[in-house]
């Protein structure tokens, strides 16, 4: 079986256009959507619990009258995680251990230091109170997801993690509850969609209004997720998973077709992209891909997502590979290559960077130990991986000696009578000493 995937090389003339091309993809939010969840928003915020529970017995075909029914204990949760066959738990176990160790490495600690004139100037770094957990249910429940987004709150020292989980046709994915109590889950409500969003942002009488709300979820939690934004925080809206390997043509084939396959598997629009000097490896990879393609359970996933937004292209030379890197800041950035150290200083932006022949993504995406949720679409431009940093918050400490008072106060003064604001300048000029 052969598929179509688009190949070009950086040698041709409309190299740019393909390159745009390749890389034009928006996520198209309708005003359909958009005016079902501001419904739904204001219902919550509104009528609370009662319009939680009528939102969840009609999107999830449940039949349930009082909260109580939504809710899980961490009984629940633990029995999940004894329950599980030992070899899930074992790896669950250990993926957990690993993020967590990793994680620890983030937390940043307060500082403070005195100035010349006595006054003291620091910054006290805080965990949030609260934060919000969505996990998506049906296809795209995660539950290494639940390890990513949980552990680095965790590790924050955040106090009640709330998770919400839908649960279509009142089915639990016992996975995903054995990773809630893995990662330190406080507390677990089985409601979903922009409702679940809604609950979280204002609270209800029984959901408790969080600080934060992060992970996944579809087009209708990402407009929800937007739209309380300001009310609470939110973390990135991530799109679909993207892969970018950069080979030099000495891995087996084979193991790249395959990491392509992994990321397109995700679903129709991910993004899988191959970039390789060797035009003769290409060839080999694409003979890889329509040899292993029908071996694969996700064949049908995969060939859309590869027909429609995969590429093999074939760069002239390292720098140009560099470049395209570069210009598409992938979400992932696989260097199969032999010395990736060597090329790691030139490399800009990308989310994740899997060094070497042996660092399969795959192995990130689960137990290596750094974060899973990465900046997509380019937004590694500007954006880090979820990390223990999204859970904590900063105040800035300032203490004043009664001579550095003095000598600020004659600064401020002038500065505060420029803007016209008595009050400041008088309020400064007290302290100033005769
Ligand atoms: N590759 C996904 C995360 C994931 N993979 C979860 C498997 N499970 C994030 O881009
Ligand atoms: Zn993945």
């Amino acid at each position: 079986m052969t598929i179509e995937i688009r190949r070009f090389s950086s040698a041709q003339p409309d190299y740019a256009q393909q390159m745009d091309t390749l890389l034009s993809w928006e996520a198209v939010s309708d005003a359909q959507v958009q005016k079902t969840v501001s419904d739904i928003v204001f219902d919550i915020r509104t009528r609370g619990d009662a319009a939680l529970i009528e939102y969840t017995n009609k999107f999830d075909r449940m039949n349930v009258s009082s909260m109580a029914q939504l809710e899980l204990s961490q009984e629940q949760l633990q029995k999940a995680l004894d329950e599980l066959p030992a070899e899930r738990r074992e790896a669950l176990l250990l993926a957990a251990e690993r993020v967590r160790s990793y994680h620890e490495k983030q937390k940043q600690d307060s500082w403070d230091y005195t100035e010349a004139d006595g006054t003291l100037l620091g910054q006290k770094v805080t965990p949030m109170d609260r934060v919000g957990i969505y996990v998506p249910g049906g296809k795209a429940a995660y539950p290494s997801s639940v390890l990513m987004n949980a552990i680095p709150a965790h590790v924050a020292g955040v106090q009640e993690i709330i998770m919400v989980v839908p649960t279509p046709d009142g089915e639990l994915n016992q996975l995903v509850l054995a990773a809630a109590a893995a990662a330190g889950v406080s507390r677990v409500f089985t409601v979903g969609g922009a409702q679940a969003v809604a609950a979280l942002a204002y609270g209800t009488e029984t959901v408790p209004g969080v600080d934060k709300i992060v992970g996944p979820g579809n087009i209708y939690v990402a407009t929800a997720k937007r739209m309380v934004f300001g009310q609470v925080g939110i973390d990135m809206i991530a799109g679909p998973s993207e892969i970018l390997v950069v080979c030099d043509g000495k891995t087996d084939p084979d193991w790249i077709a395959m990491d392509l396959f992994s990321q397109a598997e995700h679903d129709e629009d991910a993004q899988s992209i191959l970039v390789s000097t060797d035009a003769d490896f290409l060839d080999a990879v694409k003979a890889s891909i329509d040899k292993l393609l029908p071996t694969m359970e996700r064949a049908d996933i995969i060939r859309t997502s590869l027909t429609e937004r995969g590429a093999l292209i074939h760069a002239q030379s390292d720098v140009d590979a560099i470049a395209i890197i570069n210009r598409i800041a992938p979400e992932h950035l696989e260097l199969s290559v032999e010395d990736p150290q060597a090329w790691l200083p030139a490399i800009r932006h990308a989310g994740a960077i899997f060094m070497g022949r042996y660092t399969a993504e795959a192995l990130g995406d689960y137990c290596a130990g750094p974060n899973h949720v990465l900046p997509t679409s380019g937004t590694a431009r500007f954006s880090s991986p979820l990390g223990v940093y999204d859970f904590q918050k900063r105040s800035s400490l300032i203490m004043c000696s009664a001579d550095g008072a003095s000598e600020l106060g004659k600064t401020a003064s002038v500065l505060a009578r420029g803007e016209f604001l008595t009050a400041h300048a008088r309020s400064a000029e007290y302290r100033i000493k005769d």
